[in-house]
């Protein structure tokens, strides 16, 4: 549920981006994070282990665009992908806004993608919410790798509802802006009721 502050006209929005452990979420938010002018942008603020994995969340908030003479905030989240950590993607979800599915595109992480993809359906429907119902993108992530899966195959069990999708290289940022874009587009039209 976005968060209008009419006082001083700002739009906060909450985008996680969610999927298996090790797919490229953090990767992500660092890439943009480079990317954004110091002006439009907080800290990334990273909770992680010795190992680099996500522990609890990372978070950036970003400015963008404002609509109808509001500030809108994006409030970007990551979840950790490792499977035991599922107690913190709940609650990371909590007031969700937008979603942004990123897929590992390696071959033997086809089913890892699956799995990460019920586990976010079940997560939601905890809060009473369906995915259909939730502006959602899907990044196809490392692209740039050999011995990736077709494509056409994972989307067809991935993604039901037809959610925009995006190839994406987020080590090199390739796609990331482009599906950051997508996920705005989609969540403001929800937002103005279109
Ligand atoms: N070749 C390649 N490697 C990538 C790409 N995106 C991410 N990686 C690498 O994949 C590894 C994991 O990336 P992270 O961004 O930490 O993955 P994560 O999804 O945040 O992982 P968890 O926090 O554990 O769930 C890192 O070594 C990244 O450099 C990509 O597009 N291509
Ligand atoms: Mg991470």
């Amino acid at each position: 549920m976005p968060l209008i502050n009419y006082a001083s006209r700002i739009i906060n929005l909450k985008i996680v981006y969610y999927g298996p452990g090790l797919c490229g979420k953090t990767t992500n938010l660092q890439y943009i994070y480079d990317k954004t002018n110091k002006e439009r942008k907080g800290s990334l603020v990273s909770l992680a282990t010795e190992a680099d994995r996500t522990l609890f969340f990372d978070f950036l908030p970003i400015e963008v665009a404002k609509i109808n003479g509001f500030e809108t905030k994006l409030h970007l989240y990551t979840v950790p992908g490792q499977v035991f950590y599922n107690a913190s993607r709940k609650l990371i979800l909590k007031e969700v806004d937008g979603i942004v599915f990123v897929s590992d595109v390696q071959e033997p992480r086809y089913d890892a993608n699956l799995e990460s993809m019920d586990n976010l359906v079940d997560n939601l429907a905890e809060y009473g919410y369906n995915i259909k119902d939730i502006p959602t993108v899907i990044q196809y992530n490392k692209m740039d790798l050999p011995n990736i899966i077709d494509l056409k195959e994972l989307n067809a069990e991935l993604n039901p509802y037809h959610f925009p999708v995006f190839k994406a290289s987020a080590a090199s940022g390739d796609g990331v802006f482009e599906t950051l874009k997508g996920i705005a587009k989609l969540v403001v039209k929800k937002l103005q009721g279109r």
